[in-house]
């Protein structure tokens, strides 16, 4: 992997373009944003508004296009560097939020020098000018793209830089694990007595430890950046639909007592605890009686190899055959619904039991789903890791069991750890290839 921009020392920062984008959203509102972001934004400052704010202070102020003639009103906040979001000179227009007033804003800081930012660059510069790590700058995206409430908190933890310095805790460790080891690489292998390969020993076991918490945390977090994929299938007329109905809260799917009611598979958005899902209402399983049927038979199995889990549903106390072409394969629980007809019915352990009708035993349906998916505390405390971060912490996770089957030999100990260190790096972005940085960075919205 090829290290490239490293925070705080981009060679480029000093001959950098000025940036501008509207960072509200785009559409009507009481106030719109332009903000600017480089080396000339006193210059553009004296153009726009006659002279430059003082710092950190709102000014009001009237914003002039290029002609001199004014297009706005509003307040002027002025950022010197190094002490603004983006670590450059930033400054901000808090204009009215038309359309056609942000666009003529933009315009004139445009005319006056500055360049159209591309998506993320605000926040990318703020990353190479070493203000915030990767991690963190990926934190940003999550936070705004965030789903819920949960995933919102998470996301600012690791904008506060919790899962970063988790992530430092380990490779702090693991530098220290290596200093040991290089000294020991100098000696000749005989002279390197067991003392020192018990500590050492010793100390990637407790690496590991660490390690194997965080990536624990990650994985639960990552549930709720990504939401689970929960599909209910099972024979005709059990109460799939009626059950989407009540895990929604609302009335989304019909529910008639004629098998084969549901043709189409229907998609339903819904948080258990914060937790974003994905619940799919499909069409009963059963030898197809016509061709629509036989189509969303077919849409059912499509989403069914796209499960997360499936929710296997039965009727409680009516034993029957397993629901033809329902294939193996994704996790999948057993829902026996209609209880309220068989109040006496006890569902085996693993399954769970639920009305429809009355609202019974759909807190345990609800807990079942959430344990199903892996999710087990209440939220507080996982870190909103993404792919890319999973990837990497498994990743330095085998090199450190690799280490382990090489205390032997400390040329190769020493060389997985240092892999190790590397896949952390990338996490916090001290070691990321650029197209990587691009990639995502490019996700970002114009503005951020
Ligand atoms: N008593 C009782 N009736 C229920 C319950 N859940 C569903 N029903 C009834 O069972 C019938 C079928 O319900 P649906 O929700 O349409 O069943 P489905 O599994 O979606 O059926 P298809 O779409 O045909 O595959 C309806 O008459 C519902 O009112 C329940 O918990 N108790
Ligand atoms: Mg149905």
């Amino acid at each position: 992997m090829e290290s490239a921009e490293r925070p705080g020392r981009d060679p480029d920062s000093v001959s950098r373009d000025t940036i501008a984008a509207i960072a509200t959203p785009a559409g009507r509102g009481g106030i719109g944003v332009v903000r600017i972001s480089g080396p000339a934004v006193p210059a553009i400052s004296s153009r726009l508004l006659g002279s430059l704010p003082a710092p950190r202070h709102a000014s009001f102020a009237r914003f002039r296009n290029a002609r001199g003639e004014p297009i706005d009103e509003g307040l002027a906040l002025y950022f010197p560097p190094p002490h603004s979001y983006t670590g450059e000179a930033v400054l901000e227009l808090q204009g009215h939020g038309g359309p056609v007033v942000m666009q003529a804003v933009l315009r004139a800081c445009l005319d006056a020098g500055a360049r159209l930012a591309e998506p993320g660059e605000f926040t990318r510069r703020a990353f190479l000018e070493g203000r915030l790590d990767l991690a963190q700058a990926e934190a940003v995206a999550d936070l705004i793209d965030a789903s819920s409430e949960q995933a919102a908190r998470a996301a600012l933890r690791s904008l506060s830089g919790e899962f970063s310095s988790a992530i430092q805790s380990l490779a702090s460790q693991l530098v220290e694990l290596r200093a040991l080891t290089e000294a020991m690489l100098d000696f000749p292998e005989e002279e390197v007595d067991a003392l020192h390969r018990a500590d050492a020993a010793a100390r990637l076991a407790q690496v590991k430890r660490q390690l194997d918490h965080v990536l624990a945390k990650s994985r639960e977090g990552s549930l709720l950046r990504s939401g689970i994929h929960v599909v209910l299938a099972g024979r005709p007329n059990v109460g799939k639909s009626s059950l989407l109905n009540r895990l929604a809260g609302e009335d989304r799917a019909i529910v008639t007592p004629i098998a084969g009611t549901t043709r189409d598979a229907l998609r339903e958005p819904i948080q258990i605890q914060g937790v974003p899902l994905t619940l799919v209402d499909t069409a009963g399983l059963r030898e197809a009686s016509d061709t629509i049927e036989q189509l969303g038979m077919e849409r059912t199995q499509s989403e069914l190899a796209r499960a997360d889990l499936v929710l296997l549903v039965e009727e409680a106390g009516k034993p029957a055959p397993p629901p033809v072409g329902l294939a193996p394969g994704a996790q999948r629980t057993v829902v026996y619904n209609k209880l309220d007809l068989a109040p006496q019915f006890k569902p085996p352990a693993g399954a769970v039991a639920v009305s429809a009708k009355t609202g019974q035993g759909l807190e345990d349906l609800r807990a079942a789903i959430l344990a199903a998916a892996g999710w087990s505390s209440t939220g507080e405390s996982v870190f909103l890791a993404r792919e890319r971060h999973l990837r990497a912490l498994e990743s330095a996770r085998e090199h450190l069991d690799a280490a382990r089957g090489e205390l032997a030999r400390w040329e190769f100990f020493a060389e997985e750890l240092r892999l190790a260190h590397a896949a952390l790096g990338a996490i916090t972005g001290e070691f990321t290839a650029d197209d990587l940085l691009g990639q995502i960075f490019s996700r970002f919205c114009i503005g951020k």
